[in-house]
């Protein structure tokens, strides 16, 4: 059977923002506006007015009405929206919790660690586990890990977060996922907010920004996924390191007791090394010297090393015990790679390489926005807000694409009845870390631009997220009245072992996707439309995955918004 889809009256069950538009949609087939009625928590109408007929719509197949009560702006908890004979979900007004938002996405990052044990003293005791993949029987990982395809070396390669359900790490989506959380840092507003001892980390006292150290967490890693001087490949790096078969689930980390294997070197992967380590070494060059200049060092290398060697692509049928990560093009990781070297280090070949580049001036988003795929968008972020010495009209170019993909977000927006910043009448896997990604655009549009529209835009993305869907679900986990819980995760596995926990708060879902590729969504979801095709079940991987990539898309949309309240 479909999910219940609940209450006809679709809010954002968490919170709207003082200030900021708030808008609800209501399933109606009634061709003419609709009475509506806002109660506070001791049940008093606190405002009234009329629906805006909206009609037929496509993501969803309902028939939906639009309520606007933005002119209501009185923070407070417990708020219940009516229509229709029908309540919402209850929500606040209150800026806090998106503010507790950007905390709790980038807490998922700690949870995943692999390596170190994660400590009850950070996350409860419930989320506690010993070190994973550390060379402790049953594990056969990750301090010396040979290659799937022999090498004859085998390389230390603990450390990093797992990816997602499954316990592999991948060199592309770790990699984009470290990227965001510093590039979260490097463009704030209020580093104060993401300093020392803001997060729950065992480096919470150490004197470095805890959101740096997190990040640093993967960055090591991928690091040592890199191929030692002195042997075939030097410099190129290893597309990925993960089980030999896909274990059962659920699986706790420390009891995984596959033999682990390193995938070949890919140029992807390689270049995606390039950039993270050269945007973590202008990072780091005054926190920690050492660490810069290591990053560097590799980040040269690996630059190189992809040029030597353009087009060494990932396998697409790599994908026994861990997901392929394929990618037959890499004209994008070649730009984003030289933009980062370039604005870390101005050296006229990087420069040379960035100028040249068909993407070069904002050709870098699609449909898939910010994707582990299709990276040209990182480039353009880091060109459009770190200064650089390129002429002031490439730059101003660069970002007058944010607010073009932007406009185009905003009008699509603007035909749904449920809107989010996803383009097509289809939905893919991890669309809402698309969407979360999409988001982020939108903010940053607004911060080049100031216009107002793109920052209501960012926050519809969220209100969409955290429950103003036709399912009526929040897709972040201990956000909203129905919540995700039942993610497809190995630890967090409650629904298939009641003494493991649910995802916890501030897990992002992947979310609906149209291609139903996983036989729970395949049974229950045949036909869907697209923002229809999800189900909270753990064994629906294509549409209830978590992943670092979309928990980073979804951290830096949370911090960009924490930073926008306007309160
Ligand atoms: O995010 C990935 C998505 O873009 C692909 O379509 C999908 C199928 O290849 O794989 C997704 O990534 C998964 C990976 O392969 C294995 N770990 C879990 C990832 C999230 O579901």
């Amino acid at each position: 059977a479909a999910p219940d889809p609940g209450s006809p009256v679709k809010v954002n069950q968490v919170a709207y923002v003082p200030g900021l538009p708030k808008q609800a949609t209501v399933v109606s087939s009634a061709s003419a506006p609709i009475g509506w009625t806002l109660r506070n928590s001791a049940g008093a109408t606190v405002a009234a007015g009329q629906t805006t007929v909206k009609g037929a719509d496509a993501l969803s197949g309902d028939s939906v009405h639009v309520v606007d009560f933005s002119a209501y702006d009185t923070p407070g908890n417990g708020y219940v929206l009516s229509a229709g004979g029908a309540d919402s979900y209850p929500f606040d007004i209150s800026a806090a919790p998106v503010k507790q938002l950007r905390y709790d996405s980038l807490a998922f990052f700690y949870h995943q660690r692999s390596g170190i044990a994660i400590e009850s003293q950070y996350v409860g005791s419930r989320y506690a586990r010993p070190a994973g993949h550390v060379g402790v029987a049953p594990n056969q990982g990750d301090t010396s890990v040979p290659c799937r395809t022999s090498c004859g070396y085998s390389l230390d390669v603990r450390g990093g977060w797992y990816d997602a359900g499954d316990q592999g790490k991948y060199v592309v989506n770790g990699g984009i996922a470290a990227w965001q959380l510093l590039n979260l840092y490097e463009r704030s507003t209020d580093r104060a907010a993401l300093g020392d001892g803001t997060l729950a980390i065992p480096e919470r006292a150490n004197g470095v920004p805890d959101v740096l150290d997190e990040a640093r967490w993967e960055v090591e890693f991928l690091l040592r996924m890199q191929v030692p001087d002195g042997r075939t490949d030097a410099g190129m790096v290893h597309h990925k390191i993960h089980d030999e078969n896909w274990t059962g689930l659920p699986m706790r980390p420390e009891a995984d007791p596959q033999r682990r294997l390193l995938s070949p070197v890919s140029t992807a992967a390689t270049l995606n090394v390039a950039a993270v380590a050269a945007q973590a070494a202008r990072i780091w060059r005054t926190i920690d010297p050492a660490f810069s200049a290591r990053a560097l060092t590799a980040a040269q290398k690996a630059y190189a090393a992809a040029k030597a060697n353009p087009n060494r692509l990932a396998s697409g049928s790599d994908s026994t015990g861990g997901g392929a990560y394929d990618d037959a093009v890499v004209t994008d990781e070649f730009y984003w790679a030289a933009a980062e070297l370039y604005t870390t280090t101005g050296t006229a070949s990087y420069r040379a390489d960035v100028t040249g580049s068909a993407l070069y001036k904002g050709a870098g988003f699609n449909q898939r926005g910010y994707d582990w795929g299709w990276v040209a968008g990182l480039g353009d972020t880091t060109l459009a807000l770190i200064p650089n010495d390129l002429p002031a009209a490439d730059v101003a170019a660069t970002r007058a694409k944010f607010a073009s993909f932007a406009d185009g977000l905003l009008s699509q927006m603007a035909g749904q009845g449920y809107p989010a910043p996803n383009g097509g009448t289809t939905y893919n896997w991890g669309s809402d870390g698309q969407i979360a990604n999409n988001a982020a655009v939108l903010g940053l549009a607004h911060d080049f631009t100031g216009l107002a529209k793109y920052r209501t835009g960012a926050f519809q993305a969220l209100d969409y997220l955290l429950g103003r869907n036709p399912l009526n679900q929040s897709y972040i986990a201990g956000y909203g009245e129905k919540a995700v819980r039942n993610v497809h995760h190995r630890f967090w596995a409650n629904q298939s072992d009641a003494s493991l926990p649910t995802a916890p708060p501030g897990s992002l879902s992947g979310g609906p996707n149209s291609g139903l590729q996983d036989p729970v969504a395949q049974a229950q979801l045949a036909g869907c439309k697209a923002q229809k095709c999800f189900v909270d079940d753990i064994g629906a991987y294509s549409v209830n995955e978590v992943a670092v990539n979309w928990n980073s898309a979804l951290a830096s949309l949370a911090s960009w918004a924490a930073e926008h309240t306007g309160t």
